[in-house]
Order: structure tokens, then C-alpha cells, then sequence
């Protein structure tokens, strides 16, 4: 294997925030790999494995997968990409997600993106998404804005604590937003 471990931005938001569109162009302007841990998590659920099941049912409810399956799926997407540049979209969703990946992969993220949205900015996008997810529709999105608050912020409020936390303003065009991630980009790759 490959003894250099990769540049890690983990890239954080509420649901809707905007991760998924902002990590594309991440990917092509920056060179950076792309692992959304929610693509992840539904690739299983095609895959039509046992675990897929599992995986569905707590994905319809909003809440969390186990530590141990999530972080699993991104070690290996990992390995296979063999980047330099790696993008983790989504996750971790809570403490015992950060500290299962630090202890399995054994590194910490070297930046944390974190996505600031309003919550019925949020709804309004993902309620107008339409493309076919379990997940968006209210009562779903209802529980998923509750696990981000009451798990996800935790998450985010370590990594602050730590310097790492770059926070962009969510709301505005997706160029809008994308100009301040640019600059966020373009001062670290020198
Ligand atoms: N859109 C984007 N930017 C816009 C803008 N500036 N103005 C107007 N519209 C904009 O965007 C959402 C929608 O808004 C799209 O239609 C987009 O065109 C539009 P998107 O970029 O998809 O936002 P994103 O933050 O990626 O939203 P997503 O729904 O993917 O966020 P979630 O965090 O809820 O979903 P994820 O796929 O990460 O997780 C789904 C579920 O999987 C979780 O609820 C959980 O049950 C499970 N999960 C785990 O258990 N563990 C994990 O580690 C990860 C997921
Ligand atoms: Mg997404």
C-alpha cells in the first residue's frame, strides 16, 4: 500500500445543505476524490445484500448507521481510489463515528468543511428534489434536521475546538457559494 496518507477534508452540513453539489466541483476544480458516505450507503442498498436491508430501514427513519459498516465502506472506497486529495461527504454523523474512523483508519481529517444552512432553506430544497429518495419527504427530513442538531453539531464543535473547522454560508446561488469555497481551496494547495 501506499505509505503516504491522503490530504482528508471531511465536508459537513444538515441535509440539503448543499454537500453533494459543492463536492463535485471540489472534485473537478481541485483534483480531489469524492466519497459521499450517503452514495455509499445506497450503493449497499442496490447491491441487494443483507446488509443493504438494514441499511434502508435506518436510512427511512433518519438515523445513523453503525459505526462499524460506515466506516468500512469509506476505508475501502479509499483504498480503491488511491488519492492524494480525499473528500468525505457526510459523515462523520456523530462522536462515535469520528472516533471509530480515527481509530480504524487511523488518522484525523486534515481541514472539516462545514456547510451553514438554514433549516427551511434545507426543507425547501429537499422537499423540491425529486429524485426518488426514501428520505425526502417531511417526516423523514423532520428526523434527519433532529439527528444533525442533536449528533452532527457535537461533531462539528470538536473539530472546531481544534482549529479545523472552515464554515461557509450555505444560502446564495451554488456559484455563489462555490466562490467562497474556491477561496477556501486555493489558499490551502500551495
Ligand atoms: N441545491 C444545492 N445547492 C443549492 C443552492 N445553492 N440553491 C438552491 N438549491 C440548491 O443538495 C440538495 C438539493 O438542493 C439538491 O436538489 C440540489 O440541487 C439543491 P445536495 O447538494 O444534495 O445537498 P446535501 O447536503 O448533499 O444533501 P443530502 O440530502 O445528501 O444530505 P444528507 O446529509 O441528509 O444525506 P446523506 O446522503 O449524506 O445521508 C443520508 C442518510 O444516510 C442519513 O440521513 C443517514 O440515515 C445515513 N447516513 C449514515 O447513517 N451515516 C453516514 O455516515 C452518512 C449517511
Ligand atoms: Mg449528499
Amino acid at each position: 500500500g501506499d505509505t503516504l496518507k491522503p490530504f482528508i477534508a471531511f465536508v459537513l452540513g444538515g441535509p440539503g445543505s448543499g454537500k453533494g453539489t459543492q463536492c463535485t466541483k471540489i472534485a473537478s476544480d481541485f483534483g480531489f476524490a469524492h466519497l459521499s458516505a450517503g452514495d455509499l450507503l445506497r450503493h449497499e442498498i442496490a447491491s441487494g445484500s443483507e446488509k443493504g436491508e438494514l441499511i434502508l430501514d435506518i436510512i427511512k427513519e433518519g438515523r445513523i448507521v453503525p459505526s462499524e459498516i460506515t466506516v468500512e465502506l469509506i476505508r475501502k472506497a479509499m483504498e480503491m481510489s488511491n488519492a492524494k486529495r480525499v473528500l468525505i461527504d457526510g459523515f462523520p454523523r456523530c462522536e462515535e463515528n469520528r472516533i471509530a474512523f480515527e481509530r480504524i483508519v487511523g488518522t484525523e481529517p486534515d481541514i472539516v468543511v462545514f456547510f451553514d444552512c438554514p433549516e427551511d432553506e434545507m426543507v425547501k430544497r429537499l422537499l423540491s428534489r425529486n429524485q426518488g429518495r426514501v428520505d425526502d419527504n417531511i417526516e423523514t427530513i423532520k428526523k434527519r434536521l433532529k439527528v444533525f442538531e442533536n449528533l452532527n453539531i457535537p461533531v462539528v464543535d470538536y473539530y472546531s475546538s481544534r482549529g479545523k473547522v472552515h464554515k461557509i454560508k450555505a444560502t446564495g446561488t451554488e456559484d455563489e457559494i462555490f466562490d467562497a469555497v474556491r477561496r477556501l481551496f486555493s489558499s490551502l494547495s500551495r
